[in-house]
Parts: C-alpha cells; structure tokens; sequence
C-alpha cells in the first residue's frame, strides 16, 4: 500500500541537490525588472510631504509609484479591508510600506528606496497590549466565552491562584522570505509566481488592487521555503505590490523582500499579555476559571479575529473547566499586524492554563501531572468545552500513561531532587505536558478543498490539489493518496504546481488540514476514474465491478490482471474520461460567533512531552539534555514525514518560548529584525536525546485514511521545556516559590526569575524565624 507507510519527501532529492525551484530560481524572462519598498520611518504619523524625486533620480530607477497609482483597490487585507498596500496620508508603524521602486536591478531598487525626502508630524503611538487595553484601542470588538457561574465558583473554592503573564511574540523566519514575480499577459491579464500559502486569496487581492476580474489573474506556486502561517494572508502585500508594477509598466517585475525588511513589514506571532485568576480545590481540580487575554494585533485586523478566538477555545487545553469566564482583545497597535504562526492562536491560549495548574502542583505539594491528570476531560460526565463541544476522542488517558512510563518520568524526577539537593549552582529541571489541539479551520466555510486528477493514456498521474507545499509534505501525502486508489507505485504519481487556473476558490494551506482536506478531494477525484476504470473492465473481463481491485500496477478483475496503463489505452480508445475534478468540505461542522459556541472542530489531535534541563543559576544559561514527545498523528500517512513535523515544531515551539525575543524601541521600531540579534534555535540546541514517537490510533473521525494532522499540534509540545526551565528555577527556593517567568524565557528573564524566586524564599524564611 501506497499510504500508512514512511516515504521521502517527493522533493527530497531536488531539496538536496539544491534543484527544487523556489520563486527566485525561475528563469527571469527578457526584460523583467525589480522592485523594492520604500518603509515609513515612523509609528504613527501624518506624511506631512512625500517627496521622490531623489528617489527616481537614483542609478536604474524606472518608475516610482505610491497609492495614487494602484488602478483598484488600495487594500491586501484578508477578512476586513483595513490594510492599505501602500500608506496613504497617515503611517501606523515603523515598516509601513509607502511607495514601490523599480529599478533595473534588486540592488538598485533596494538603494533608491531609502532616498525619500520625508517629512513627518507625528502622533502619538500605542505599541503594547497593556497601553492598547488602557487606551481601549481594539481592531476588533473584545471577545468573550462564558459557561457555567465563575462568580458562584470563585466563591466555593478553597484557594485561588491570581496574577498575570506575558507571553512574547515570535517571527516565522521562513528561509525564503516573500517573493513574488508578476508577469503581464495580453488583454491586462496578470500571471503572479509567488510563495504563498494561499494563491486564491493572491489572486482576489491582485485582481482588485488592478480592478480586474478574479478570471484575469493567475497564482502559482511551486513550492515555498516555508510558510508558518507567515505566507497565509501576508504574502498578499508582495504579490500586490509586484503585480501593480508590472500592470504600470507593462513588463516582469520581480519584487523579493531582504530578511530586514522582511522582518520590518510583515506581522509575526502575536505576543499575548493575560491577567488570570484560577479557583481550586485541595486536590488540584481547578473549580472556576477567568482570564482576560490582550493581544499585539498590530495596526490592523489581519487574522487576528480568528486567532483570538482559537486561544479562546484552547485555554481550556486538556482539561474540563466547568465554570469559566474567557475574554480577549485584540489590541490596535502601532507595530507590524500580526498574522498566523503554526498553532494559530492555539499555543497562546493553552499556555496560560498550563502556567497555572503549574502553580497550583507547586502551591499544593503535587506533582504538576498527578495536578494535570485530575482534571482531564473525560472523567465522568467532564467532557464538554467551554464552547460546547463534546470531547469523544480523548486518548490521554492511555497517552500519557505510555509516555510517563517510556519517559521513566517518576524515577527521574526523583534523580533530578537528589542532584539538585547537591548541586548549588546547576540546577535541573522536569516538565510533563500534554497538548489536545481541535482540528478545522475555527472559520467554517474554509474547510473544503478541490483537487484535478489527469491519467494520461500512457498511464502516468497528474494531480493538482488546493494545497500548497511549503516542506511539509502534503504533496507527498497527496500522492500516496492517489497512488494508493490508483494502485499505483509513486513513480506513477505526480504532483503539478499549485495553479488558480487549475482548482478554484481554494482555502489557505493552514489549520494543519492541508492532507485532511486535499488528500479527501484527491481521493474523491481519484475513485471517480478508478470506478470508470472497473465499470471498463468489466465490460472487457466479465465479473463484478465491486470485485475489481487496483494493487500493484495492474488492475485485477474476474480473475484477469491487467497492466494499469494497458487498461487505461484500452479505456482512451473506447473513449472513456480518465481525468476527473474532486472536492471535500469537512462535515459536521458549526460556530456562532456571537455566542462563541458550536462545533468548530471535526476532532482533536494529542500529543504530550516531557523534556529535562539543566539551568546555571549564575548566567541563566540551559541546555535541554533530553526531550521525549508523544504524539497522535492518528493512522499516520507517513510516519517519517510526520515525526519530521513533530521533531521541527517541538524545536520551532522551543525557539519561541526562550531565545526569539521580539524587542521594539520606544520609538516603535523592531531592532531584533535579523539572526544577527533574533536568536532562532540552532542544530546545537537540539537535545542530544531526542525521542520522538507516533502514537498510533486510527482517528475515530473519518478523516483521510484515519489519519491525523500534524503540522501545529506539535508546536505546543515544548510547554515542557519552559516548565522544565521554572521548575529548575524553583528549586533555588526549595520549590515553594512560584517563579514569575515570562517568555521568552531569555538568559536575563531566567536570571530575573532566580532573583525573585531568591528573595522571596528569603523572606519566607524570615517569616518563619520569627
Ligand atoms: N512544515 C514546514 N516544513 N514548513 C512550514 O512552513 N508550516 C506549518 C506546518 N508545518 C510549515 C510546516 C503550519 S503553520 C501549518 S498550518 C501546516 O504545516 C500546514 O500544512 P499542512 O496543513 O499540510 O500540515
Ligand atoms: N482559522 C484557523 C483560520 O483555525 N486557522 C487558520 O489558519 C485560519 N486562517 C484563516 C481564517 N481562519
Ligand atoms: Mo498555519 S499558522 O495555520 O499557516
């Protein structure tokens, strides 16, 4: 069988010697020119003169053009239209985009682009969550998610937990950063080569922003050198900006982002600031929950009305919460507008819960599992969301059990005590965490997809699906879908380009549904040829069309076995369609926006880890000396492409919770807009013990083969570094203090941490001379 088994990459050997096409590799075509963008230089101001002469006057300067020039719409905003392509009057953050260069050469435009005379008059500036909340500066209405009474609860419970956490924000740092190249064709006509998650959402933007039809504009991607949720609705500003240069000038123009402006313009993960207050009881049941979640949304909406509401509805993480009270707002800020980053708002919600229970094992003399493990859906009738959706697919129960023994969890942490207890400066650290992540898009209509299956007469496959592929494999598992239907080897199976012209009104790649959907519409197209393909065989052989097989190359039927391609030459002369269209909206589903409930997800994906450290408590310096991860990736599709995902989020998921440190001045400007000073994780900062297994289960939903998705899920997983790090922390002060840690949990936020864990035991200790 083609599915359920490991397989490379489709790309793996183009990726490794270096011959995949990305945007930038395609030839250039005679002619073409290059853009760059001219960025404001200020947070929020009124352009008081724009003056570019200096600009045009630059060496290979061709055309200069600003929002006067764009002949449609001047916007690139997925959801509400509050996203200028270009500033117009008024700038709202330092990067903002105000005119597009093009330039003979990629040098020459980058060049010119900073030569603007611009004077500004500035206004002032809200730049974190904390002055956006003060200021009631909000993109969108505050959200709110409320069961039960929290009130009556809060009053019931024997202890409470309170206090407030900031969680940073974190860059995509996809290696090929935004590209697009825009190509006029006759009659106005516009084809855009771009790296993009999403080419449908490419293809409206630039057909309204050159006030042309849908039918006018062709996308295609190849491939991308990652995405992360970064290329989902912001590569739409790139692919704009090119086309709308090249429908000026009526040539090729190639616009390719450097990593600083890169990192100036586009959104990142939102950093999310919460104040939380948790009742429980004496065994660590958590009776009654109220968090207020304020977001960085940046200076517009952009994805961040979804993204709110996936944190919404994973604070709850693993476990019941009968009496809860969720709010969040989406804070405007003067800074870049944030967008989607594998988890979606998922990580950010489930993280603050898991801060707390964190808490409560400490404040209780618990193991944080034994805490963890009490509340736990499923135990009687403790099944339901907050947002009423019922949990019937909970497999922690049986997940954990497998990881803390395969872990030795128990005898190590006992270990980890007795080093500690003789070890003053280095200290260790454990953390066990589990991770349940809904699986849908959180906005229901975006849950189909469309796929193109061409058997040739040859009998040789052709597919084009929805997707797009950015190194996670969906083409891989697309293939093994259609193979697996076809009963045909891989070799047989190919995967064309994501093309517009070719599957229409497509939804991004994300929400980790690129297999689930596009491998069900794959398949959909696939058994229609398969079953003309049997109804043909019999005509030919005789027999049963439910007692025709396809396995092995061949097509076997009434006791005959032919040759695949050999029926499919027969089939062509009889004139028989071997090509056919597929499509898969996911069923089942429902979410009220206004009430926050429904049915948002088809089902949920588990995963726990746990993870080891050693902190020098003079530095704040650590090293992760042994992560073990668990994860249900279902009835896996492909389990090495699957672990993959899982060992990259686990190490992404890291990278965000200690070193990638987002840090703005007070002017408003990013300074950490390159590796030089954001620190993503290096190969040496993966732990040299690194067990990652698949927990393998067929999906009690019906989702492809059983299978489940893994692009995000995992990403939540390095929970277990971070609370590893506050557990080493708090054994400073003999683990009685709960240690204030924020992430990322940096060297200095981790040296800050040990002081106050110091001085509070301190104080403590004087307590109890007296
Ligand atoms: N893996 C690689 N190598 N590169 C990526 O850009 N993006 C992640 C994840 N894994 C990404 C990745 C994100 S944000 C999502 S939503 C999923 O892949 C999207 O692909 P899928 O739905 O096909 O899993
Ligand atoms: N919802 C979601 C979305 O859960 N994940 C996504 O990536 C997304 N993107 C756009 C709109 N809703
Ligand atoms: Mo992934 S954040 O849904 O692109």
């Amino acid at each position: 069988s083609a599915v359920g088994v490991s397989r490379p990459h489709e790309s793996a050997e183009l990726h490794v010697l270096g011959q995949a096409t990305y945007t930038d590799d395609i030839p250039e075509l005679q002619g073409t020119l290059h853009a760059a963008l001219g960025l404001s230089a200020k947070a929020h101001a009124r352009i008081a003169t724009l003056d570019l002469a200096p600009v045009r006057a630059m060496p290979g300067v061709v055309a200069v053009l600003t929002a006067d020039d764009i002949p449609g719409t001047n916007d690139c905003g997925p959801i509400i239209h509050d996203d200028p392509i270009l500033a117009q009057g008024e700038v709202l953050y330092v990067g903002q985009p105000m005119f597009i260069v093009i330039a003979d050469t990629h040098t020459n435009a980058r060049r010119a682009a900073r030569k603007a005379n611009v004077t500004y008059e500035e206004l002032p500036a809200i730049l974190t969550p904390q002055q956006a909340k003060a200021a009631n500066s909000y993109v969108l209405p505050p959200m709110r998610l409320e069961r039960g009474d929290a009130e009556a609860a809060f009053a019931r419970a024997p202890h409470v937990a309170r206090g407030e956490l900031f969680v940073g924000g974190q860059e995509q740092f996809y290696l090929e950063g935004q590209i697009a190249y825009a190509i006029p064709k006759e009659g106005r006509a516009m084809l855009v080569q771009c790296s993009t998650q999403h080419p449908s959402e490419m293809q409206h933007v630039v057909a309204h922003a050159l006030g042309l039809n849908s039918h006018h504009v062709t996308v295609e991607c190849r491939r991308m050198g990652g995405g992360f949720g970064g290329k989902e609705s912001q590569s739409a500003l790139w692919a704009a900006a090119a086309a709308i240069a090249a429908n000026y000038l009526k040539r090729p123009v190639k616009l390719r982002a450097d990593r600083d402006d890169d990192m100036m313009v586009t959104g990142k993960r939102h950093c999310f600031w919460y104040e939380y207050e948790v009742g429980y009881d004496d065994t660590g049941r958590i009776l009654a929950a109220r968090v207020d979640m304020t977001l960085r949304a940046g200076f517009s909406a952009d994805l961040s009305g979804p993204v709110a509401t996936r944190a919404v509805c994973h604070f709850d993480n693993c476990y019941y919460l009968s009496d809860v009270d969720i709010r969040a707002g989406c804070g405007k800020t003067n800074t870049q507008s944030n967008t989607a980053f594998r988890g979606f708002g998922g990580p950010q919600g489930a993280i603050a819960i898991e801060y707390v229970i964190d808490e409560i094992a400490r404040n209780l003399g618990k193991d944080a599992l034994d805490v963890r493990r009490q509340n736990f859906y499923g135990i009687g009738e403790r099944d339901e969301t907050p947002y009423g959706q019922a949990v019937v697919d909970n497999v922690l129960p049986e997940l954990t059990a497998q990881l803390e023994e395969s872990s030795e969890y128990r005898a190590r942490r006992a270990a980890i005590d007795r080093f500690n207890a003789a070890s003053p400066v280095l200290k260790k650290g454990l953390a066990f965490t589990p991770v349940k992540f809904g699986i849908a898009f959180n906005v229901t209509h975006l849950n189909q997809a469309g796929a193109l299956v061409h058997v040739y007469v040859d009998g040789s496959v052709l597919v084009n699906h929805g997707g797009t592929e950015m190194g996670q494999g969906v083409n891989t598992k697309v293939m093994q879908v259609v193979a697996h239907e076809l009963g045909l080897d891989l070799r047989h199976v190919r995967i064309a380009a994501t093309d517009t012209s070719k599957v229409a009104n497509t939804s991004a790649t994300a929400a980790s549904t690129g297999a689930d959907l596009n491998g069900k519409a794959a398949q959909d197209a696939a058994r229609q040829i398969r079953d003309r393909l049997a109804a043909f065989a019999v005509t030919l052989h005789g027999g049963d069309v439910a007692d025709v097989h396809f396995f092995g190359d061949a097509v076997h039927v009434n006791g005959v076995s032919v040759p695949f391609a050999e029926l499919v030459q027969k089939a062509y002369l009889k004139r028989v369609q071997l090509w056919s269209d597929g499509f898969y909206a996911t069923p089942g589903l429902s979410w009220d926006p206004k009430t926050m409930r429904g049915h948002p997800f088809q089902y949920y994906a588990y995963g726990a880890a746990v993870s080891e450290v050693v902190v020098d408590t003079l530095t704040g310096e650590w090293k992760l000396l042994r992560a073990d991860a668990l994860y249900d990736a279902g009835r896996s599709l492909n389990p090495a492409i699957d672990i993959g995902q899982v060992e990259g989020a686990f190490i992404q998921g890291m990278g965000w919770l200690t070193t990638e440190q987002l840090w703005w001045n007070d002017a408003g400007k990013l300074m950490t807009h390159a590796p030089s000073t954001y620190k993503i994780p290096a190969i040496s900062d993966c732990p040299e013990d690194f067990r990652v297994r698949l927990f393998e289960k067929p999906n009690v939903a019906d989702s492809i083969h059983r299978s489940k998705a893994v692009g995000e899920p995992p990403l939540l997983l390095p929970f277990s570094v971070f609370f590893a790090i506050r557990d080493a922390i708090s054994s400073v002060g003999g683990h009685r203090v709960n240690p204030p840690l924020n992430a990322p949990a940096t060297c200095e936020e981790i040296l800050r941490a040990i002081d106050a864990v110091a001085a509070q035991s301190q104080s403590l200790q004087e307590t109890n001379f007296q």
